[in-house]
């Protein structure tokens, strides 16, 4: 049997044959709910549940609608500032999704998020013992079961509501709001307003459920538009890696555990998806593009709960069996434009709207309990007054509940927390192998070694840091920075990559969020840009806008190409992008000994890291204790002392402006200070304006492109704070403003080096 490493040749095999792409079943339920009372496969109040939580969404979004027009009594005059995406129309899919999976499981949302994760909290809440209802409702002083679920769910929505509203009793402390809206606590990862951007969450909390064994499925709603955009079509692929389905022999599947749902209204914004921006009948058929299995894909009447909720189990199930990944297209629509301010009838019909309308889901759904005898229509009246009269409370309390404190506008922007301990049961990993890190006798690292020890010895202290990235496996990646990890900890914990940035660099934001600590390697920075969205939108954010209700610890290590003479898209220094970027930490060591300290306190950082190496500096090497350490971020480390004046820098630019302090000194008699900042956010402000007041002269170095780089802020924090100790202008030495040309004639012309530096220096002395 071959084992998780081994993998057998792939020999030519040119044999003529044809391609089967199988068949997609499409609206095979023939189920209702009287036989699925009879099969015993839902019993009756599970059935009433659902339609309460379906007349809830609906009850929620008409209040929308109706806030609009100020005719939503209990909040007579409140001025609703914020999206409008309703999802009325779609109830069947929120609530037939969210009872086809376990309380424990995962979602990820959308923008038109709110039924969705109205489903999902109703859902988990009913299923909670007293004890933990206690939990959620801690103010509840009744002890009975159905008072403390009944004190949760009109918590629930209230929360909900909250979090539209912007309060601080939010969901997401009003950072969020209903386009992001989360509630970590019963497995909803977040609604999300990028279109597409949840989907490769929702993949890496697969992948994290994948890894860790825990037996828990994430259902992952997105749109018919969402299909269309990068990101998903690179999840999909991701989701059916032949690493993860069944082709390496292990004696059980484990395929991703992932339902991806679309929901397909049929219209993107206002483009149609039928017959306008998609070239397919069905959208399922996009499953046959990346599983030999079609990923089991079905269509479903997204108009009938229980042909959903059917569904949805059918897959769930599959997946605890580990075979996943599964597709349902859910074939659906919503009343409402995309949201309030789209009249919609530029572009379908008030006719077309009808016959969707004659099939309305909880009208459906309704009958179907009144005919099967589970409620009395005594009953129904009373459920409708019981959720219109709770919507109603909810809001009004929302709408007087207290706004955020606009002194804490920045706060849970970073966490202070770090991984300083493992839980017992993730601590001291499994180590097949030693990797080769060759350390000198006067104990000196390359910088790429101090690179691999720093990833070896965490993962070695916590087996929830997993490493992937694109040929890092059995190749240890381009530059062979990490060779050897493969064989130390297995392909579970060291796996290749599709050449997917966005999916690599998002899947690492869901299994951060599912428990893992994952560390992406981007080949080159310039491909960071492949995945901005999921860097600077998703990992970067989801701690402030959740209401640091979750955290976020990964770190994405880009390598720097710049000075090799590979061009314009190999070679950018762009770590001054990601400082504009709050939620980041960004960091960029210089020397081996700072790498690996720097390294190590990213991976047990709680928040997400852009660390940054430079491959020009991979080979360079310098004494590293083979002893434990770590170095704090926003901490500069003076590398050489002077009085006369300063070089501030980072990045390979550390080493030229040593160069130029070694020219300086032997030429002029000139004693510079060079203080390389190590970490760029969180920034060591203190260090810099103390020796520029000692120096009163100031030179920034680094080898980015001057314009718009963080030298320009690094001036700015000095003329603040040290303008009156200077006794010359701040000068900046970067790249060339321009490309990185391939010649390396004109690249040497394109990059700073140590006499740039020591020119600019001169200038000012
Ligand atoms: C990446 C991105 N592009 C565009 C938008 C603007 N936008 C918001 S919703 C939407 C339509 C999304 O269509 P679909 O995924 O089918 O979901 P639906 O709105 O129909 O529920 C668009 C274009 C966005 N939010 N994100």
């Amino acid at each position: 049997m071959q084992t998780e490493n081994e993998r057998s040749d792939m020999r030519p095999d040119f044999e003529p044959r044809t391609i089967e792409c199988g068949t997609i079943p499409a609206y095979a339920y023939k189920g209702n709910l009287k036989k699925e009372l009879q099969k015993g496969t839902i019993g009756k109040q599970e059935a009433i549940d659902i339609l309460e939580d379906m007349l809830i969404i609906r009850e929620f979004e008409d209040m929308i609608i109706k806030l609009r027009s100020g005719a939503y009594e209990s909040c007579a005059g409140y001025d609703y500032r914020g999206p409008t995406h309703v999802s009325i129309g779609q109830e069947a899919v929120s609530a037939g999704a969210c009872y086809g999976i376990a309380p424990r499981d995962y979602i990820t949302s959308t923008h038109r998020g709110h039924g969705d994760s109205v489903a999902k909290g109703c859902a988990a809440i009913r299923a909670m013992s007293a004890g933990e209802l206690r939990a959620r409702v801690p103010g509840c002083a009744d002890t009975s079961r159905a008072r403390l679920l009944e004190a949760a769910l009109e918590d629930h929505v209230y929360r909900t509501i909250a979090e539209l509203f912007g309060k601080e009793d939010g969901y997401c402390k009003g950072r969020g709001g209903g386009m992001h809206i989360a509630d970590f606590r019963v497995g909803h990862l977040g609604a999300n307003a990028i279109v597409g951007g949840g989907v490769p969450i929702a993949t890496g909390a697969a992948t994290a459920a994948r890894y860790l064994e825990d037996g828990k499925v994430t259902c992952c709603f997105a749109g018919d538009g969402a299909y269309a955009n990068g990101v998903v079509l690179e999840s999909l692929n991701w989701a059916a890696m032949g690493q993860f389905t069944n082709r390496l022999a292990r004696n059980k599947p484990f395929g991703l555990p992932i339902i991806y749902l679309i929901l397909n209204n049929h219209y993107g914004m206002t483009g149609r998806a039928d017959d306008e921006v998609m070239g397919v009948e069905f959208m399922a058929r996009r499953a046959a593009g990346f599983a030999d299995n079609n990923m089991h894909a079905e269509v479903v009447n997204g108009m009938d709960v229980l042909a959903v909720r059917d569904a949805v189990r059918r897959a769930a199930e599959g997946c605890r069996q580990g075979k996943g990944p599964y597709l349902l297209e859910l074939d659906t629509y919503r009343y409402y434009g995309h949201s309030l301010s789209d009249p919609r009838n530029e572009y379908r019909t008030r006719e077309e709207e009808a016959a969707w309308k004659a099939v309305d889901a909880i009208e459906g759904y309704t009958r179907q309990l009144l005919d099967a005898g589970v409620l009395t229509p005594a009953k129904l009246r009373a459920l409708q007054k019981r959720v219109a009269g709770r919507n109603a409370r909810a809001a009004a309390a929302a709408v007087k509940s207290p706004d955020p404190d606009p002194a804490d506008v920045i706060k849970y922007m970073y966490t202070d927390t770090a991984a300083d301990t493992v839980p017992e049961e993730r601590a001291r990993a499994v180590v097949l192998k030693d990797p080769e890190i060759k350390r000198t006798p006067n104990g000196e690292l390359t910088y790429k070694d101090a690179l691999k020890e720093a990833l070896f010895e965490e993962m070695k202290r916590d087996s929830r840091v997993i490493f992937y990235g694109e040929d890092v496996a059995d190749y240890g990646g381009a530059f062979k920075v990490t060779k050897g990890l493969l064989e130390s900890f297995g392909r579970r914990r060291v796996f290749n990559t599709p050449i997917s940035e966005a999916a690599l660099c998002g899947a690492a934001v869901g299994a951060a969020m599912a428990g893992l600590r994952p560390v992406a390697e981007l080949m080159y920075m310039d491909f960071a840009l492949m995945a901005s969205d999921q860097i600077s939108n998703q990992a970067a954010k989801w701690h402030y806008m959740s209401g640091a209700s979750v955290e976020i610890p990964l770190v994405y290590r880009a390598s720097v190409g710049g000075g090799k003479g590979y061009g314009g898209q190999h070679s950018q220094t762009l770590e001054s992008v990601f400082t504009h970027i709050p939620g980041l930490i960004v960091a960029y060591p210089a020397t081996p000994y700072d790498a690996k300290g720097l390294l190590k306190t990213a991976i047990r950082d709680n928040n997400p890291v852009m660390f940054v190496e430079s491959q020009l500096l991979y080979n360079i090497k310098g004494v590293v204790p083979a002893e434990e350490y770590l170095i704090p971020f926003g901490l500069a480390d003076v590398k050489r002392q002077g009085k006369d004046l300063t070089i501030v820098t980072w990045g390979p630019a550390v080493h030229d402006a040593l160069k130029a302090a070694a020219m300086l000194k032997e030429s002029k008699g000139v004693e510079v200070e060079v203080v390389d900042i190590r970490s760029l956010v969180p920034l060591d402000a203190a260090t810099i304006v103390d020796s520029v007041r000692k120096t009163g002269r100031c030179v920034i170095a680094s080898q980015a492109i001057t314009i718009g780089s963080y030298m320009g802020d690094i001036v700015s924090v000095i003329q603040e704070q040290a303008f009156d100790y200077l006794d010359a202008p701040i000068v900046r030495v970067g790249a060339r403003n321009g490309i990185a040309p391939q010649s390396h004639v004109l690249e040497k012309a394109f990059l700073p080096d140590a006499a740039d530096i020591a020119d600019a220096a001169v200038s000012i002395l």
